[in-house]
């Protein structure tokens, strides 16, 4: 199907693409957060004050996430990927892995990934997909140092590469289409509404309405994976030759 070449799209992705695989959400019922409020485990000052209790809710969820396959929402975008090459930019805020799991390429990682280390001292950074980890907090085997997983944590910066080509991506689309994504973590939730304001098309698929629900052209009120196979139709359709 011929896809006009200027036109791009950009898929912007949050915990709930991944709950059809079985991990938790952060926010609404049963999330991540409920019993682990974030400024227990998911700051800089929680890691410094107590890096066993951080790394046991890392643990616990590299653990969920080795076990994760990728369901139907994951596997319909890396279809598309390979449909539309570089006309897609897939961004995720998920630091599971599952897109690259579905055979996605080029995932633009906003917050990280559970898969990687990275030592609090000299800075050295690997992949690490061992499920238990042998020792935890896990020590940098060149200088000894407490290594950290390599997510951002509230209050930290995002990879500045990874954001810049996120809005660059943003900024120059004719579809943004948001999906499973609770929309109240920023700046990613922002990436949506650049792109409408340079006159993107948005649209969303989530069971629920988000701050973002209001801006969107199109929504679809169901879980990804059964709708995205649609949502995928639709798009292809958007972006071929008017
Ligand atoms: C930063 C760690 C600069 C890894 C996470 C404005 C500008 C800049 C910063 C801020 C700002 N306003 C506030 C801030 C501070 C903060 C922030 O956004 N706070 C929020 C809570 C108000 N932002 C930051 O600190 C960011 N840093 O901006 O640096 C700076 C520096 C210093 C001082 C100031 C600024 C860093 C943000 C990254 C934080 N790290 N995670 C990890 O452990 O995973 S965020 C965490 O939330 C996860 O990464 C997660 O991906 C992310 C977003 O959550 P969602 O993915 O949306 O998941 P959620 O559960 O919320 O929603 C799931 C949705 O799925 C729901 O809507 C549900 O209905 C839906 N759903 C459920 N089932 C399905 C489904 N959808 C489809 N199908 C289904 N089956
Ligand atoms: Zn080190």
């Amino acid at each position: 199907m011929a896809v006009h070449e200027g036109r791009r799209l950009v898929v912007l992705t949050g915990a709930g693409i991944s709950a059809e695989s079985g991990l938790g959400t952060f926010r609404g019922t049963g999330g991540l957060w409920e019993n682990e409020p974030v400024q227990a485990v998911a700051t800089p000052q929680a890691f410094a004050k107590d890096p066993l209790k951080v790394w046991r809710f890392y643990e616990a969820r590299r653990h969920q996430a080795a076990r994760a396959e990728p369901n139907a929402a994951h596997r319909a975008l890396a279809e598309l990927g390979r449909c539309l090459g570089p006309r897609l930019t897939l961004i995720t805020q998920n630091v599971d892995g599952l897109h690259q799991a579905a055979g996605s390429q080029q995932v633009l990682e906003l917050h990280g990934s559970l898969w990687r280390l990275r030592c609090t001292d000299c800075g050295g950074e690997a992949e690490d997909r061992t499920v238990p980890l042998p020792v935890l907090p896990p020590r940098c085997g060149l200088c000894g140092a407490l290594l950290r997983p390599c997510v951002v944590w509230f209050g930290e910066f995002l990879p500045e590469k990874v954001l810049a080509k996120a809005v660059e991506a943003a900024r120059d689309c004719a579809l943004f289409l948001v999906v499973g994504t609770s929309a109240v973590v920023e700046p990613a939730a922002s990436l949506a509404r650049v792109a409408e304001s340079r006159g993107a098309a948005l649209w969303e698929v989530n069971p629920e309405t988000t701050p973002l629900s209001q801006l969107c052209q199109r929504s679809w009120r169901l879980p990804a994976g059964e709708a995205m196979d649609e949502v995928v139709e639709e798009a292809s359709r958007l972006l071929e030759d008017p």
